[in-house]
C-alpha cells in the first residue's frame, strides 16, 4: 500500500516549529539614530584614547549570529563553568568554576546592586568582564566582533497565533544544538511569585523542572539559591547565604505570559522615548514592584525562571542572564545615544536597594568592585562604552 505525500504533508508541517520574530523596527531606528548621534559625538573629538567607532567590537543579536558563531559562544561558556575557580574556597566553598567566581559576585552584591545608583553601571562592567573572561581564558574569539547580545523585544510576543508568541520557539530557547538549551522538562510547581506582593504571581509554565536539551543540557548549579521563586529549591536552602557548595539540575519555566505582558517592543520604546531622566528611565526598566509591574529588567528574568533564573541573586546561574543583560545595557546604550551630552554623566538614586537601609546616594567617582574578578572601576568610567576601558557598539 502507497501512502500519497498529500497524506503525510500536513504531518510533517506539524513536527516543524513555526516561529516568526516580533518586530523590532522601533527599538532599530532608535538604535541607528543613536549610532548616528554617537558618529557625530566621536568626530567632536569625545574620544581621547585609542577606541574609535570603527575598530569598536560590534555586539550582536543572538538570532542574527550563524550556527558556528553560536556553538563558539557556548562552548567557551561551558569551558569557564569547567575552569577552576579563583574565589577563595574558605570563604565560599560553594565556588568550583570561574563561572561561580562571577556568580558569587552577584549573589554577595546583590542588595548593593539593583534599584541603586550603580545599577545599570554595574551591569554594564559585569557583563564586560565575563565577556573578558571568555575571550582571555577560554579562547572565544566570537566572530568579527564578538556578540552576546539577548534581544529582550526580539523575543516573540503576541503575533498571529499562540504558537510565535511562546518564547520556546526563539532561537535562544528552542532547545536545540544552537540554542542556549530549552526549556526544563515539566514538573508541578505553582505559580512564581516574582514580585513581593502576589499582584503577579506568574502561572506556572510548561516547564518547572531540570534542562535535558541543548548546550546546557545537565548542567549543574552550584551556589545558591538566596531568593527562589521554585518551591522545591526553597526547601533545600532557607538556611544559607549563597556560599555553601549545592549542587542541583539546571531549571527553568519559561514564560510568555511575562514576555508579552512586559517585555514587548512596545515596552522597549516607550521605556527609551518617555522617559527623559535618568531617574525616570532606570526605575521604569526596573518595574514598580508595588503597582505589579516586572519592567523589562525584572521580565526579562521571569521570562526565563526557574531555578536559578526566578532568585534576583542567583540569575546569573542560568547562562541565559548574560544575553539578558545584554539587552538591558543595548537599551541604556541606545537611551544615552538620543541626546549623549545630557545623558552621559548622570547619576541618580542611592547605594542600597530601595534606599533600604537609607545610604547616600551614588556619585560617578563610586567604584564598582568585582573584587576577585577585575581591578575596581569607577562609574564614570562605564558610563561611554567607547570613552575609556570599554570599547563597543551594538548592531
Ligand atoms: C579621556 O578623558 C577622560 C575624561 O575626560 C579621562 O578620565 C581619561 O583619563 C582620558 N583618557 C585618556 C587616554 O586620555
Ligand atoms: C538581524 O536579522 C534580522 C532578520 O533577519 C535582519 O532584519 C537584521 O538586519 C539583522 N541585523 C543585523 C545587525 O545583522
Ligand atoms: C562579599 O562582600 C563583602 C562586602 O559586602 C566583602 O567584604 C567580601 O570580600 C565579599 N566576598 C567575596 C568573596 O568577594
Ligand atoms: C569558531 O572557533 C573555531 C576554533 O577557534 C574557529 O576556527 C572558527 O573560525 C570560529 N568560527 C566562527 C564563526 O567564529
Ligand atoms: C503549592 O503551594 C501550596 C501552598 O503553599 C503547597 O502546599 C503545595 O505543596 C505547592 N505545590 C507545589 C507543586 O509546589
Ligand atoms: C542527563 O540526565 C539524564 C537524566 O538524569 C540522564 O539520563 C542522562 O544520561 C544525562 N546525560 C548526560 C550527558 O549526562
Ligand atoms: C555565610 O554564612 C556562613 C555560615 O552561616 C558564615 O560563616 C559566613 O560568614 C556568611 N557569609 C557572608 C558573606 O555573609
Ligand atoms: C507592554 O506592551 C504590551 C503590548 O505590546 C502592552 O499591552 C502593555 O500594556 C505594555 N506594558 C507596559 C507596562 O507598558
Ligand atoms: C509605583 O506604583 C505605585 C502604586 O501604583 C505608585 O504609588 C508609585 O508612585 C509608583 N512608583 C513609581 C516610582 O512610579
Ligand atoms: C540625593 O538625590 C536626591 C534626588 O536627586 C536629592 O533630592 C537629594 O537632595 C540628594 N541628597 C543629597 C544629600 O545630596
Ligand atoms: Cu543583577
Amino acid at each position: 500500500m502507497r501512502f500519497s505525500s498529500v497524506v503525510w504533508a500536513p504531518l510533517f508541517a506539524l513536527s516543524a516549529a513555526t516561529y516568526t520574530p516580533a518586530s523590532t523596527a522601533n527599538t532599530d531606528q532608535l538604535a541607528a539614530n543613536g549610532l548616528s548621534n554617537l558618529a557625530t559625538w566621536a568626530a567632536a573629538g569625545n574620544l581621547n584614547g585609542t577606541c574609535t567607532l570603527q575598530n569598536a567590537a560590534v555586539r550582536r543579536e543572538w538570532g542574527n549570529l550563524t550556527n558556528s558563531e553560536r556553538s563558539n559562544y557556548t562552548n567557551a561558556v561551558l569551558c569557564l563553568m569547567s575552569t577552576p575557580a579563583k574565589t577563595d574556597a574558605t570563604q565560599v566553598p560553594g565556588a568550583k568554576t570561574r563561572y561561580d567566581d562571577f556568580l558569587y559576585q552577584h549573589i554577595n552584591q546583590t542588595l548593593t546592586i539593583h534599584n541603586t545608583a550603580n545599577f545599570l553601571s554595574w551591569h554594564r562592567w559585569f557583563v564586560y568582564t565575563y565577556e573578558q573572561a571568555l575571550r582571555n581564558e577560554c579562547g572565544y574569539t566570537g566572530y568579527q566582533p564578538v556578540s552576546i547580545v539577548f534581544q529582550t523585544s526580539a523575543m516573540p510576543y503576541l503575533t498571529k497565533s499562540s504558537i510565535a508568541a511562546d518564547p520556546i520557539n526563539s532561537p535562544i530557547f528552542d532547545g536545540g544544538d544552537y540554542s542556549l538549551s530549552g526549556n526544563g522538562v515539566y514538573e508541578a510547581h505553582n505559580c512564581t511569585e516574582g514580585l513581593p506582593t502576589d499582584l503577579s504571581c506568574i502561572p506556572a509554565g510548561q516547564g518547572g523542572g531540570c534542562i535535558y536539551s541543548g548546550p546546557f543540557k545537565n548542567s549543574t548549579v552550584h551556589l545558591g539559591p538566596v531568593s527562589p521563586t521554585l518551591a522545591e529549591s526553597e526547601i533545600v536552602t532557607s538556611e544559607n547565604n549563597g556560599t555553601i557548595y549545592n549542587p542541583r539540575c539546571l531549571k527553568r519555566d519559561v514564560s510568555s505570559w511575562v514576555s508579552t505582558r512586559w517585555s514587548t517592543e512596545d515596552n522597549s520604546t516607550t521605556l527609551i522615548t518617555e522617559n527623559s531622566d535618568i531617574d525616570s528611565f532606570q526605575t521604569t526598566m526596573q518595574g514598580n514592584f508595588t503597582a505589579g509591574s516586572y519592567g523589562v529588567h525584572g521580565a526579562g528574568h521571569f521570562t526565563i525562571g526557574g531555578d536559578p533564573g526566578g532568585d534576583i541573586y542567583t540569575s546569573p546561574g542560568d547562562p541565559v542572564f548574560w544575553l539578558h543583560h545584554g539587552q538591558i545595557d543595548r537599551t541604556w546604550w541606545i537611551w544615552q545615544n538620543q541626546d549623549i551630552a545630557n545623558r552621559l554623566d548622570v547619576i541618580s538614586g542611592t547605594l542600597t536597594m530601595n534606599d533600604s537601609p537609607a545610604s547616600r546616594n551614588g556619585t560617578l567617582d563610586d567604584l564598582l568592585d568585582l573584587r576577585v574578578l577585575a581591578d575596581p572601576v569607577a562609574i564614570k568610567d562605564v558610563v561611554s562604552t567607547l570613552a575609556g576601558p570599554l570599547c563597543y557598539i551594538y548592531m
